[in-house]
């Protein structure tokens, strides 16, 4: 096959002094931060749907990207192709992982066995280019949202017939992604949620969306899948309401359901955004849980209300995510997956690169950072000190469960007053920040 990027060869690191647009200035996989290399750190990963079946249509018009190597059509021997070519792409930028739906990579046949004979043709020539890459699967995914059969949702629709063809299509989806040794499976919830509750049981559909996942955690061990299983939080669109709204839902609808032992999150920063969140915050909800798994990576635009899935390369939110991630303990199953677009008028398959890289580097800029500030130590420190209260005495107590509301009434009448607050020093900790930025 002739090469899709024929003039771009492997992007290498030159340094920040470089001024080549296709070379990284920041992320240098071999380099040590913390004790690891970046590429062990960050774990990047390439989307296949953006990426390579994204063409840029919006709804005042259809897609505008060249892509000289898609013929277009619906075919398996095109969808072969288009995935040589994604391994060209994902090979030259030098990241270690990709994800995919199922409908990304095959075309849907005209019933589900034709459908997952398709699936089956294209995921053999993945297995071979990631044999020959060394490319692997972050995680695979079912498309529960795509097919008009999912209007009123898949595993929370009011057809029981559609919840069994969504669970069909998840038990494929998981033993292709086991096959391709994928290190895990993602559940975004499509459309599973409401656009009226007119018409809506919920308790009934949350139910059943539970019922759907422990199926999924049963066959996962019955087919010896060891992958983590991921559930990713959006609070709207395409529904007005998605069950899995936010961080902090979807770890009460896991804890409700026994299903949070499972389970971890998969946090996108624009669907943390569009909860009204930031993605700190979203990460310290999930973090303080032992749920935090893995991150799609992208931002959204502080004027534009949806999910526009821009790359990041904002130095001050790839810090706070690298803070966090890194207080967390690390990613370790996860990965930074781009789940980002070019923009439709970036429109040509250079623009693939400049966007990954740019997001790269802007990764590795925050993981530097935060190590530095980690390093300095005097956020955390001040941290510390500001619940320095409860390390002894009554708060040490308190902290221990060793008291009653009667005794710290005691307490509290023979002392008579509080200690003195102390200021919480947003400004300074803002300029420490900076200090590093
Ligand atoms: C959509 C989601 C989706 C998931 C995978 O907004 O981000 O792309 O990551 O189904
Ligand atoms: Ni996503
Ligand atoms: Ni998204």
């Amino acid at each position: 096959m002739q090469p899709a990027f024929p003039t771009i060869s492997k992007i290498a690191y030159e340094g920040k002094e470089s001024r080549n647009p296709l070379a990284f200035k920041h992320y240098n996989p071999h380099e040590i931060v913390e004790g690891k290399t970046m590429r062990d750190h960050l774990r990047f990963a390439v989307v296949y749907w953006h990426t390579f079946r994204g063409m840029g249509s919006d709804p005042f018009g259809p897609g505008t990207a060249v892509r000289p190597w898609d013929d277009g059509s619906n075919s398996v021997a095109n969808a072969q192709k288009r995935a040589r070519v994604a391994f060209e792409f994902i090979e030259k930028l030098d990241a270690p992982f990709y994800c995919w739906h199922d409908r990304d990579v095959a075309p849907e046949g005209k019933n589900l066995r034709e459908t997952n004979k398709n699936f089956d043709a294209v995921a053999k020539v993945l297995k071979v280019e990631q044999k020959r890459t060394g490319i692997k699967l972050l995680w695979g995914t079912a498309n529960l949202f795509s097919n008009p059969r999912f209007v009123h949702g898949a595993g929370t629709s009011c057809n029981a017939d559609v919840f069994a063809y969504a669970a069909a299509q998840i038990k494929k989806a998981l033993e292709v992604t086991h096959d391709l040794g994928g290190a895990g499976y993602t559940f975004w919830g499509g459309r599973e949620g409401y656009m009226t509750l007119l018409n809506t049981d919920m308790k009934r559909e949350l139910d059943h969306l539970a019922k759907l996942l422990h199926m999924a955690v049963d066959y996962k061990k019955q087919i010896g899948f060891k992958g983590q299983f991921y559930i990713e939080p959006k609070p709207k669109e395409p529904t007005k309401h998605q069950y899995d709204s936010d961080a902090a839902a979807c770890l009460n609808f896991l804890r409700e359901y026994d299903l949070l032992p499972h389970f971890k999150l998969n946090l996108e920063t624009n669907h943390a955004t569009l909860a009204g969140h930031t993605m700190q915050h979203e990460l310290e909800v999930a973090g303080a849980a032992g749920a935090l798994g893995s991150i799609d990576a992208n931002t959204g635009d502080e004027l534009l209300g949806w999910d526009t899935d821009q790359f990041p390369t904002s130095i001050y939110l790839t810090t706070h995510t690298m803070l966090a991630i890194l207080k967390y303990g690390g990613l370790t199953t996860g990965g930074v997956n781009f789940d980002a677009k070019v923009r439709r008028e970036s429109f040509e398959p250079v623009d693939l690169f400049h966007a990954h890289i740019g997001g790269m580097d802007a990764f590795a800029r925050g993981l530097k950072i935060a190590a530095a500030i980690r390093k300095d130590g005097r956020l955390a420190q001040f941290v510390k000190q500001r619940y320095a209260s409860w390390d002894t005495g009554m708060g040490a107590k308190i902290e221990k469960g060793r008291t009653t509301l009667k005794e710290l009434e005691t307490h509290m009448l023979k002392q008579g007053e509080v200690a003195p607050n102390v200021s919480g020093r947003q400004e300074f900790l803002e300029n420490l920040i900076n200090e590093f930025i």
